[in-house]
Order: C-alpha cells, then structure tokens, then sequence
C-alpha cells in the first residue's frame, strides 16, 4: 500500500491536543514539535497537517486534506459538502443568545428586528428563520461579546462553554441554540481504494479507543447467592465472567460498566455485599 492518508489538525488552540491524544491512543507514532507543519506518522500511512480549524473544512473540500478534527460547529457553519464520519466528544460548546441585563428577553421573537452580533451568521440565520424571526446579523470574528457594551450590537450569539466570559461582559445566557462537539470530517475517497482502506483501519481504532474511554473493568468478590442480583444489576451488557473462590459461598466476578453509570453501580455493588472492588481503565475494546 503505498498512499497515506492526510489528517488536518488544529496547529494550536482548544481542539489540538485532545486530537493529536485520540490519534495517538491508536498507537500511531509521531513527533511533537509544535514548529512541524507537516509531519508523517512512522508507524501507520497517515500525515499530519496543521493548520487553524477555520481552514480545516475547505482543505478537506479542495483535497489538500482527506479528513479532518473541527468542532461541528466551524464544520456546519461553513456548509461544506463533507460527512461526519465520528463525533469524538470532546471539545463541548454551546451557541447561545446573550443579552445585557436590562434588555427584556422572552424569547427568539424578542429579537425581531435587533441587531445580533456573532462569528456563526449561517447557522444563526438558519435558527432565526425556523422562528420566523427577522434580525439584522453583524458578523465578527473575534471579541464577540464586547459588542454590546460598544453599541454595535443589541445582543449576541457566541460560543459558550463555562460561561464565564460572558459573566465578565456583563451579558447574560438566555437561550441554547446550538450544541457542539468535536467531529471528525472527510470527504468520499471512493475514487482511491487505498485510501480508503486505511481511512476504514483507522476509524476502526478510534472507535475501539473511545469504546474503552467510556467503559470501566471492575472485579470484586461477592456472595454465591447474590449473582442473580448483581446480573441484573449490570444489565445490558453480556452476562459477568464468574469463577469460584477457594472459601465456600463466595464467587470472584469480572465485567464492564459504562462510564457514566460507574458510581450508581458502584453503591448498589457494595450494597448487595461486593467485597474488594477493583476498578481499572481499560485501553482498548471492541464489541
Ligand atoms: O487559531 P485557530 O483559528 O485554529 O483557533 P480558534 O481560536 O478559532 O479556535 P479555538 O481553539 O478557540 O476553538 C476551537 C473550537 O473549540 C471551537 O470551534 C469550538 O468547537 C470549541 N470550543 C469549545 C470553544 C469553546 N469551547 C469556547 N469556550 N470555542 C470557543 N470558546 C470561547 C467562548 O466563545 C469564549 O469566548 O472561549 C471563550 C471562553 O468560554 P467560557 O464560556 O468558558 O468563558
Ligand atoms: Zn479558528
């Protein structure tokens, strides 16, 4: 196989390191010189580009790149024919509606014919029409919300995460209109087999790494008679690997559980007489 495969990546700022972690929890080798460009990984046919996210799109559109990490927002603001082919999760924001506290908000239709501030003027544009509201959209690239405070705008629409900035600005969150993560984009490489090849051995490690992000491997000693309880307990999953102990009664029990149900099973666990929980990360998995 002689073709590789060109990821763009942002060069420096909130998407970077997280990228640059995922593709590496794949056991893809490369340097970490922040000064490098362009880089090839050593172990695996795939190439680095680094580069602003706002230019990841259109690379990825023009064929400079083959695939991309952006936050679907910059992806579905700029409106490229591409597909999402993973949403990694990281990287969550919110587009929200943030006003000055004396302006009387009570929903979009309080923004007819104000004038809004935002670095999203298409997908602003999209929301306000499914409302049927009519603004005037000033389109910034930066230091969005500083607008109101200089009479350029009446309200704004911006990225938020903590929400602090918009505290600091004086301006206050009154609607979600958009959720976003970072996704991973490319364009059809049907017309090279090769490529897509090692796009498919590539996507199938990413979704083993984040298949085990969000899964932990947990043993303990339990009671004989508790199985069934704990079975149902751990539900959804494949039945438990249950081996018995040297004392009588007692069974060593190993399994998986999701992430985000990790401490209610937990309590329940210790509840039904789990003794000597063990819980470790895993590193990779697959169905
Ligand atoms: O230089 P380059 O063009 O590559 O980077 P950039 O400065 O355009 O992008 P960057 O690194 O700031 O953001 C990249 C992506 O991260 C965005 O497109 C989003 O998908 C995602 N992201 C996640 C965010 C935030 N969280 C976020 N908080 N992007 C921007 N912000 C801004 C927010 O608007 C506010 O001004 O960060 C500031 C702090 O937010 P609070 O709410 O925590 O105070
Ligand atoms: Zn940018």
């Amino acid at each position: 196989m002689s073709d590789v495969l060109r990821i763009a990546i942002q060069k420096k700022g909130r998407l970077s390191e997280k990228s640059l972690a995922i593709i590496s929890g794949c056991g893809i080798k490369f340097g970490s010189d922040e000064r490098v460009l362009k880089e090839r990984a050593t172990n695996f046919p795939l190439e680095f580009l680094y580069v602003r996210d706002d230019d990841i799109p259109s690379y990825i559109h023009d064929g400079v790149a083959d695939i991309g990490i952006v936050g679907r927002n910059e992806f579905d603001e700029q409106g490229f024919a591409l597909t999402v082919l993973r949403d990694l999760g990281f990287s969550k924001c919110r587009l929200s509606i943030a006003v000055p506290h004396d302006f009387p908000y009570l929903g979009l239709k309080s923004l007819e014919g104000k004038r809004i501030a935002t670095s999203y003027p298409n997908i602003l544009r999209g929301i306000l029409g499914e409302d049927g509201v009519s603004a005037t959209l000033v389109e910034v690239s930066g230091s969005v919300e500083l607008t109101p405070a200089v009479g350029i705008a009446d309200a704004i629409c911006d990225l938020v995460s903590t929400g602090a900035t918009l505290a600091m600005n004086g301006l206050h969150e009154v609607e979600t209109v958009y959720t976003s993560t970072a996704v991973m984009i490319g364009r059809p490489l049907t017309d090279n087999r090769d490529k897509e090849a090692i796009l498919q051995r590539l996507l199938l490690r990413i979704d083993a790494v984040m298949k085990a992000a969000s899964f932990k491997y947990i043993m303990f000693n339990l009671p004989t008679d508790r199985v069934e309880a704990v079975s149902a307990l751990i539900g959804g999953l494949k039945s438990p690997t249950v081996t018995p102990l040297l004392e009588a009664g007692w069974v060593s029990v190993q399994t998986v559980v999701a992430e985000d149900r990790f401490w209610d099973v937990f309590e329940q666990l210790k509840d039904l007489g789990a003794q000597g929980i063990l819980v470790t990360p895993i590193e990779k998995m697959t169905e």
